[in-house]
Order: structure tokens, then C-alpha cells, then sequence
């Protein structure tokens, strides 16, 4: 019941929403990604492309040249490395330089080929929910029921993901917040998240400094610290497992007593 992961963000972006360029060199990101691990991340998931609204996208070649030095020395330091990307070409280079886990904001939809290399490379994927994609995603999004759609989106995707050979104990599946959403679908998914787990998959979550912790608070992306760790808590409560944000320490510390919470008899 209280088993929890934090994923700690490692953006290798010029244009990332809240950090981009922080960690563009590698020295830094590697250093940036070897804090989160201390801090208490048991995944570091390496992004050389921003996926926020609006963003431009990347060629594979650019991608790979930003992630991979870091993939690579961040595993042979031993850490258990997840690649955040949506093609096939820069997954196959961050497996084979060490990464183990392919977060993919796509669901292999972008590259259906993905699903063969998880399968045949025996890593952990996480297939996210999106509508659309980020250069279009926020223009006036519309759902029927938006936690029944994502869930029905989830389970397409996980079908296919098993089909193509994934076990499905390497699948987990997000619902994406912020991807294509207004602040009241982002609301309505954490508030019935438990119907996201009740797939079956490990649920990750990513909320960290998103944009509709600023539209309740009205805080800036670098103050939505307390924000996202509300909705962390609230996520672990309903079931989720694996946390995806940037501020690994204090996420740490308030998931392990709210599972401590959980957890007492
Ligand atoms: N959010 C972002 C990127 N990747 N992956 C998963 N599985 N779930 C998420 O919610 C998610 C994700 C966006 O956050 P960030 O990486 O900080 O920003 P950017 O895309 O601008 O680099």
C-alpha cells in the first residue's frame, strides 16, 4: 500500500517550462542527476526535449547529443536510468548506453516501433496519456468524460504495448496532467486517480511545478513547490506509485509520511 518511487526530473533543455537551460552541459545535468539520486530518486528520468505547450520540436541527432553522455555516465554510476523521449532511434542509443526504463509521452504512438525494442530489450516503460501533441495540445481541449477517456486511452495503449510482446508487469501508465488538459480536467483526474489505478498498471504521476498549480495559486513555475506536493500526497493516497518531479528531496519526505500515515495500523 505504501510502496512509492520518486522519478527525479533531469532536463537536458534549453527550453524546458521551469528549468530549461539549467542542466544543458552535460557536467551539470550528470552532477544535477547524481543530487536527485541522494536526495532519494529511485529513477532519473533524462528529457533532452521539452514537451511543454507550444514547444518546438527536436531532430533525433540534437536529442541524442544532449542526452546520451548523460544517460551513460549517470548508469555507469549505477543509477537506474529512465529515457524521456517519443523516438525510437534516441530510446535505442539510451538503452544500449544504460538506460533501463522508456518514458514515452506518446504511448508509442509517435513510434510504434518503440513497443518492439521495450520488449525485446526487457526494460520498464511508462505509456502517458496525451491529446494531441505539445504544439497544439492546449488549444481548447474537450473530453466526454475525461477520466473515462484517459482511461480508455490507457488501456488501447497498454493492449498494444502487451500485444507487441511488453509483459505486463514492465507497464505503467500516466495520465498525463497538463497534457492537453484545462485545470479542471487536471483537477478531476487526481481527484479520481483511483480509477486510473484500477487498470491494473503502476500509475506515475506528473504534476511537478505545472501550470495549473499556477492558475489556483498564482505562483510562478519556481514557486510550486507546496502546490505539487499537495497533489503528490493526494496521488499517493488514491494509489499512484511513481512520482515524477524536479524538487526530489521535499517530495521524498512528504510521500514518506504520508505512506507512513497510510501504513499505520
Ligand atoms: N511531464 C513532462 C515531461 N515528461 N513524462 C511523464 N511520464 N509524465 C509527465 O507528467 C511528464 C513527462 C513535462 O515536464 P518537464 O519535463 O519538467 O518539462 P518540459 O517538457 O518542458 O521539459
Amino acid at each position: 500500500m505504501s510502496d512509492f518511487t520518486v522519478m527525479g526530473i533531469v532536463n537536458v533543455t534549453p527550453d524546458s517550462f521551469s528549468d530549461g537551460g539549467w542542466w544543458l552541459d552535460a557536467d551539470a545535468a550528470v552532477e544535477h542527476g547524481r543530487v536527485l539520486s541522494a536526495e532519494g530518486a529511485g529513477i532519473l528520468d533524462v528529457g533532452g526535449e521539452s514537451t511543454r505547450p507550444g514547444a518546438r520540436a527536436v531532430d533525433a541527432d540534437e536529442e541524442l547529443r544532449r542526452v546520451l553522455p548523460v544517460v551513460e555516465r549517470l548508469a555507469a554510476d549505477g543509477h537506474t536510468v529512465s529515457i524521456d523521449t517519443s523516438k525510437l532511434a534516441v530510446a535505442r542509443e539510451a538503452l544500449a548506453g544504460g538506460a533501463r526504463y522508456v518514458n514515452d509521452v506518446t504511448a508509442f504512438r509517435h513510434d510504434p516501433g518503440m513497443a518492439g525494442l521495450v520488449a525485446e530489450t526487457g526494460c520498464e516503460c511508462c505509456l502517458m496519456h496525451m491529446r494531441g501533441e505539445p504544439r497544439t495540445m492546449q488549444e481548447d481541449p474537450r473530453y466526454g468524460d475525461v477520466v473515462d477517456d484517459v482511461k480508455a486511452f490507457l488501456s488501447e495503449r497498454a493492449a498494444f504495448a502487451l500485444a507487441e510482446g511488453v509483459p505486463q508487469e514492465r507497464i505503467q501508465v500516466d495520465p498525463g496532467i497538463g497534457f492537453g488538459k484545462t485545470t479542471t480536467h487536471n483537477l478531476q483526474l487526481l481527484r479520481r486517480l483511483d480509477e486510473v489505478v484500477a487498470l491494473g498498471f503502476p500509475v506515475v504521476l506528473g504534476t511537478s511545478r505545472k501550470s495549473f498549480l499556477g492558475a489556483i495559486t498564482g505562483r510562478e513555475a519556481g514557486e510550486r513547490l507546496p502546490g505539487t506536493i499537495a497533489t503528490q500526497v493526494l496521488g499517493l493516497e488514491r494509489g499512484a506509485r511513481v512520482f515524477r518531479v524536479h524538487d526530489v528531496g521535499p517530495v521524498v519526505q512528504a510521500l514518506q509520511v504520508a505512506a507512513a500515515t497510510l501504513a499505520a495500523p
